[in-house]
């Protein structure tokens, strides 16, 4: 009888001691696992990424891609220019629009889509725009 209680005890003991250390264990690779995750969220933030309300334009010998872009009346619109050659503009006459850019000097700029319309963006550089080098820029 006596015996029997001793063991109980010691069963309770070593049963508990499991728990203390299964315990800490998932503590500790719980710490680590949100560790490794809150390194991966900050490579992620890399100065060159592009912000998502930046529409980026490609110019090319003869066209832009995309050569439709659709935005609201009253829009600030931001457009990132990329050249993958020679110079280009993108000119929208109706908005005072008229931007140079050129390969390897990525261009930002912004301007308020303030009417309403279907206009034409295009290329100054003499040939371009006869060559295709349009689009169309339509404000909702
Ligand atoms: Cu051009």
């Amino acid at each position: 009888m006596r015996l029997t209680k001793k063991a109980a005890i010691l069963l309770v003991l070593l049963v508990g001691m499991s728990f203390w250390t299964f315990y800490n264990f998932t503590r500790f690779r719980t710490a680590q696992q949100k560790s490794s995750t809150n390194s991966s969220l900050n490579s992620r933030q890399t100065p060159t990424s592009i912000p998502s309300d930046i529409t980026v334009i490609k110019g090319f010998n003869y066209g832009y891609s995309p050569k439709e872009i659709t935005v609201k009346e009253g829009e600030t619109v931001r457009v990132r220019l990329v050249s993958d050659d020679s110079p280009h503009t993108f000119t929208i006459s109706e908005l005072g629009v008229n931007q140079e850019f050129t390969w390897g000097k990525d261009t930002d700029i912004s301007f308020i889509a303030s009417k309403k319309g279907k206009f034409q963006f295009y290329c100054t550089v003499p040939g371009h725009k006869e060559g295709g080098m349009v689009g169309t820029l339509t404000v909702d």
